[in-house]
């Protein structure tokens, strides 16, 4: 059995992740929670992990604990994962994801383990990208346009320097968008899915409050995401990057008719200016030739049953 340590294992990734490593029966599975960790997610699964105790910003507990797991792999999630809250919460952002991944680093290179680390970067990390660069090639440049993205560029550039300086095995992946059930509700798709729920139990008036329709977005299953995370970790080379994504847009508008169809009730769309970003990224389609010539991985659930799967994870709990 591989031991496999996974930071973030109670958030929405770390969760799938979880489930597809203990299916697959050949993972003893290891993740860290803190005390006021939300644990709906492995609520299922709890019995069948091997929890800890440790938070990444502080580096001893990290230490500690790669010390004592000695992971063949870890799979880095853990994370400030929400864009627009950097603009309200830049510092404790910079430090969860940048700091916090520095403290796991070190805990590898001190430890002297020879784990192999995959790291969860983000298509944020692109920012703004210009219209005869998409789709977007792992080559492009960066421009990041939230404190989010920037914590992930510092994340990513920090994880390729450990491994030129000192042999650690990263892998970096920038997913573009990805959802499914158990996607935090702050997030664009489950927002719009649980309002929906909402509505159709009569909790809510028939009012969907919306941000940015205009964006376009590349959109996969999370489903499909964990099971790249894990290719990426067995197969992909150290110190690259690989872009995960489907290769096709969504305008948000797209995505918002798509979850109103799939239910009866007739709504109003209100657009909330709270819910816009001081600077947004228009147009992020992703280009994942790379990672699929190396794992040979393509997307396989198509965006509508991902959809109706997330509007039936919500209609089971409003
Ligand atoms: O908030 P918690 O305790 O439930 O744990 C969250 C964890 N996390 C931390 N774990 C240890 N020490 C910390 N200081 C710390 N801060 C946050 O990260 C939770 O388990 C996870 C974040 O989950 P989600 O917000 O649901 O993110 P998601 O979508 O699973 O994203 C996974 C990765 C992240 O690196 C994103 O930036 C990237 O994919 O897109």
């Amino acid at each position: 059995m591989k031991r496999v340590l996974i930071t973030g294992i109670t958030g929405f990734v770390g969760s799938h992740l979880a489930e597809l490593l203990l299916s697959n029966g050949e993972f003893e599975v290891y993740g860290i929670e803190r005390p006021r960790s939300k644990n709906e997610n492995i609520l299922h699964i709890r019995n069948k992990l091997k929890l800890f105790e440790a938070d990444i910003r502080d580096a001893a507990s990290m230490y500690r604990l790669i010390k004592e797991i000695e992971p063949h792999y870890i799979f880095h999630l853990a994370a400030q994962s929400f864009v627009p809250h950097s603009f309200t919460a830049p510092q404790e952002t910079l430090v969860t994801n940048v700091i916090g991944t520095l403290n796991v680093l070190e805990a590898i290179r001190h430890n002297n383990v020879d784990s192999a680390m995959h790291l969860a970067g983000s298509s944020e990390e692109y920012g703004l990208v210009k219209e005869d660069e998409t789709p977007v090639k792992e080559s492009n440049p960066t421009r990041p346009q939230s404190p989010y993205a920037v914590s992930k560029v510092a994340m990513t550039k920090l994880a390729l320097q450990y491994h030129r300086s000192y042999g650690i095995k990263t892998v970096v992946t920038r997913a573009f968008n990805h959802t499914g059930p158990r996607r935090g509700e702050v997030f664009v798709t489950s927002n719009f899915a649980k309002q929906i729920a909402e509505i159709e139990k009569g909790k809510k008036e028939p009012i969907i409050h919306v941000g940015n329709l205009e964006a376009k977005r590349d959109f996969s299953d999370v489903r499909d995401i964990v099971k790249a995370y894990l290719l990426a970790a067995e197969k992909c080379d150290n110190g690259e990057i690989y872009n995960i994504c489907s290769g096709k847009a969504w305008a948000i508008s797209e995505v918002l008719d798509m979850l109103i169809k799939m239910s009866n009730v007739k709504v109003d769309v209100k657009q909330d200016p709270s819910r816009l970003r001081p600077s947004d990224v228009p147009n992020l389609v992703g280009d994942y030739t790379k990672f699929k010539e190396k794992t040979g991985w393509k997307p396989e659930i198509p965006f509508e049953i991902t959809l109706r799967d997330l509007l039936d994870y919500w209609r089971e709990r409003v």
